[in-house]
């Protein structure tokens, strides 16, 4: 799973990326915007794979992994020249966290004005759209100029009557999240990666004496059809580098119950709606990820693409069942050891073994 942590400059990215990955990577405040992303990987804490590890003795446990981007500030008049590239790069992440600045700085205001937090959410929203605007109508402008020279086939009809339903819609200043569309028309417009069309997690970065002074924002977020959460950031960065057993101090002490890291695990699952399957043996036990509604064949195609092609049939049971009877023997005894096919819709802690033929 990868998510990108995108924001207007200096909202402090960086700091919750630190937090979230345990890095150092700079925070300075009057640095101009970095011009690469940063990038760190975290393992997914599970207990069920530590649970399954124990019980098969594998040679390898391998859990999920979440890949963080931190990108420079965007969409603000301090970052100027939004190159094509960096923009490409961020839209090739799974999913946005979007990082508010909630905390008072008068400075930093001054050097780079933001406006309120809902105000950063209203200015990145608009530019998401109008940069979404840009590549669709560009797009049809390439068409039209196709059609002149008579390129014209019914696929590029069909491509051309959704972006024109993507510009009326991005028009009415909604995102494109907000588009209902069929699974055909999504697949045409997968390669444009619009910025508006992204799950988006927006996260509020506030001082440590707001920390829990903020549902009334958190409300006014969600009522714009958001998922919001609250951060201290600079707290968080400085909690990631004790040991854990200080840092549960730090937390009771402020009224936190789980750090941004930990909190991050369901987070991310849940913005982006994906759930974990398993593969098990005395090699290795592994924990994958997929979208919520995946059939056996895509979750197979996530081991490898000869899985998919070869596809005969899932073996399969669940984790809450091998944990209730102890043994693969007695789950066969139970009836609790399936067969599925290609169209079985695979579960949250289903654990697949895949027969194939190539
Ligand atoms: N008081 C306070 N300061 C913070 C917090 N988070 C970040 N800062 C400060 O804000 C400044 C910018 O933080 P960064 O994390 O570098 O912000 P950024 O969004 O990555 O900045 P760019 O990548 O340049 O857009 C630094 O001086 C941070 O120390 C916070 O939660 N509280
Ligand atoms: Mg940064």
């Amino acid at each position: 799973m990868n998510i990108a942590l995108v924001g207007l400059p200096k909202s402090g990215k960086t700091t919750i990326f630190n937090a979230l990955t345990r890095s150092a990577a700079a925070t300075d405040k009057y640095a101009p915007p970095a011009s690469a992303p940063n990038v760190g990987v975290v393992q997914v804490p599970d207990a069920r794979v530590t649970k399954l590890s124990e019980l098969y003795q594998p040679k390898k446990t391998i859990y999920a992994q979440i890949e963080y981007r931190d990108y420079p500030g965007i969409f603000s008049s301090h970052a100027e020249n939004p190159d094509n590239a960096l923009f490409s790069d961020i839209k090739a992440n799974e999913g946005f966290v979007l990082v508010l600045r909630a905390f008072a700085d008068g400075e930093l205001e001054e050097l780079y004005p933001a406006g309120p937090a809902l105000q950063q959410l209203s200015t990145f929203e608009e530019e998401m759209i109008l940069s979404d605007q840009i590549v669709a109508e560009k797009r049809l402008e390439k068409i039209e100029l196709g059609y002149k020279r008579g390129v014209k086939t019914p696929a590029i009809q069909f491509e051309e009557k959704i972006l024109f339903q993507v510009c009326e819609h991005l028009q009415s200043g909604q995102p494109l999240r907000t588009l209902q569309l069929h699974p055909e028309e999504e697949k045409a417009l997968r390669g444009f990666r619009f910025f508006s069309q992204k799950p988006i997690l927006v996260l509020i970065n506030c001082s440590e004496d707001d920390y829990h002074a903020l549902d009334e924002l958190k409300q006014e977020i969600a009522a714009r059809g958001y998922t919001a959460e609250v951060i201290a950031g600079r707290f968080e960065e400085e909690l990631s580098k004790l040991d854990s057993e200080e840092a549960k101090l730090f937390m009771e002490d402020m009224g936190i119950r789980e750090s941004i890291r930990d909190r991050f695990t369901s987070l991310g699952y849940s913005m982006l709606d994906y759930i974990s399957f398993f593969t098990v043996g005395e090699d290795e036990v592994r924990a994958w990820t997929i979208e919520a509604g995946d059939n056996a064949v895509t979750a197979a195609g996530k081991i490898h693409s000869d899985l998919a092609r070869g596809f005969i049939r899932a073996e399969c049971f669940r984790y809450a069942d091998l944990l209730e009877h102890g043994s693969e023997k007695h789950l066969r005894e139970k009836g609790l050891f399936r067969l599925e096919g290609k169209e079985y819709i695979v579960q949250d802690g289903d654990i697949i073994s895949i027969r194939f033929s190539v």
